[in-house]
């Protein structure tokens, strides 16, 4: 039965989709944790929840050493080590661009990321046991157990110089946050990529192929791909368009939540959320505005230390700021916007980044809310 091995969920989260399951946290909730909870952290399946299986093996090319190994072996045979990071969903905000214009997609409002620590093994190390050499190959595979009703399994894959770059820390997850991984997230193995999107960061990991091509799943060839408005579908081929891989930057309000009222005797607001980019840039600051973006203040950031380029975690940020007088008793837009370190910053429209699948949505974030008497 296809369905017999979904988990229970938290309550709180808001479900998108029940049958595969996806779902997302309300994003208030987001910013009370700089590491958040697994319960709260976003589900996104494509397919049903495989049975647990304990074995990830390693073929293709340059493979002279087949690996077959179970979690604990993989414990025992290579360094564990712990990496923070957050996964952000390709589709995260997606709503907001389809409000703009009709986009294909589940609606995820902007709580499709999470920040959480990822304990396991280095994929780089992996591969070098496995006698993979760079040169050889071009790019390394990724198969879930999870499959639909034909037997097709969830695939994705990372370029070559990704896998192999110890410093990438790309894992073989096997925790998260502390404890075995959820059955949600992956149990009892995934792929972690820090930095790139959560497509290719595969769960319920089986088989890793080193390769010279892609993936020649649905979801690397055709699907995360940012078509633009100009793509033909009858005459064009979407297999030739850049699979996405590291997220740009990215910044979103939390609180006060969006169609919110704000408590009558304040006069300011005080404006929290979240920041980050992929590819390890790290977040250089984040300012709001309540003044449809003519002034701006500089956020508080509370980030954790990491290398420069390895900046995988995500950033928090809150600021308090005046309400402009003349809005009481109306409405009052907040608005964000941040700048990563390699000096990236945020589109300020949605027109400029529109595509027909809704992805990557990272302009400037703004949420409406009413200003009592
Ligand atoms: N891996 C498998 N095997 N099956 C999937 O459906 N979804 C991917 C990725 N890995 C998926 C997968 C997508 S699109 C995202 S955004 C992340 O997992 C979500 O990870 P999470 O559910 O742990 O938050
Ligand atoms: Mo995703």
């Amino acid at each position: 039965k296809a369905f017999s091995h979904e988990p229970r969920r938290a309550p709180v989260l808001q479900v998108h989709s029940a049958r595969p399951f996806n779902a997302e946290p309300p994003s208030e909730l987001l910013v009370d944790d700089f590491i958040t909870p697994t319960t709260l952290f976003f589900v996104r399946n494509h397919l049903p929840v495989p049975a647990m299986v304990d074995s990830v093996t390693v073929d293709g090319v340059g493979v002279h050493r087949p690996v077959n190994m179970s979690v604990s072996e993989m414990k025992t045979r290579f360094e564990v080590i712990t990496v923070t990071t957050a996964m952000q969903c390709a589709g995260n905000r997606r709503r907001e661009m389809d409000d703009f214009r009709s986009v294909k997609g589940l609606q995820w409002g902007s709580a499709a990321i999470g920040n959480a620590e990822w304990t396991g093994v280095r994929l780089s190390d992996v591969l070098a046991y496995a006698g993979v050499r760079e040169g050889d190959i071009e790019h390394v595979i990724f198969q879930g157990g999870d499959s639909d009703a034909e037997g097709t399994p969830y695939e994705a894959s990372i370029p070559a110089a990704i896998a192999l770059d110890p410093h990438r820390d790309v894992l073989l997850a096997f925790e998260m946050n502390g404890e075995p991984l959820a059955e949600d997230h992956g149990a009892p193995c995934r792929v972690i990529v820090p930095g790139f999107i959560g497509a290719r960061q595969v769960k319920w990991l089986r088989r890793i192929t080193a390769s010279r091509a892609v993936s020649e799943s649905h979801w690397q060839r055709a699907d995360y791909k940012i078509v633009p408005d100009s793509f033909n579908w009858a005459h064009d081929d979407i297999s030739e368009v850049m699979p996405i891989y590291e997220y740009p930057v990215q910044s979103a309000i939390c609180e006060p939540a969006n169609g919110s009222s704000l408590d009558a005797d304040e006069d300011t607001v005080v404006v929290r959320g979240y920041s980050w980019s992929g590819g390890g840039r790290g977040i250089l600051g984040v300012d709001v505005s309540v003044d449809e973006g003519v002034t701006w203040r500089a956020a508080r950031l509370t980030q954790t230390p990491q290398g420069v380029g390895r900046q995988w975690a995500w950033t928090l940020f809150d600021v308090e700021a005046a309400i402009p007088s003349d809005r009481r008793g109306g409405r009052l837009d907040v608005m964000c916007r941040a700048v990563d370190t390699a000096h990236n910053s945020q589109p300020g429209d949605i027109a400029a980044i529109w595509n027909q699948r809704g992805l990557l949505h990272n302009a400037c974030h703004r949420v409406t809310v009413h200003v009592p008497e």
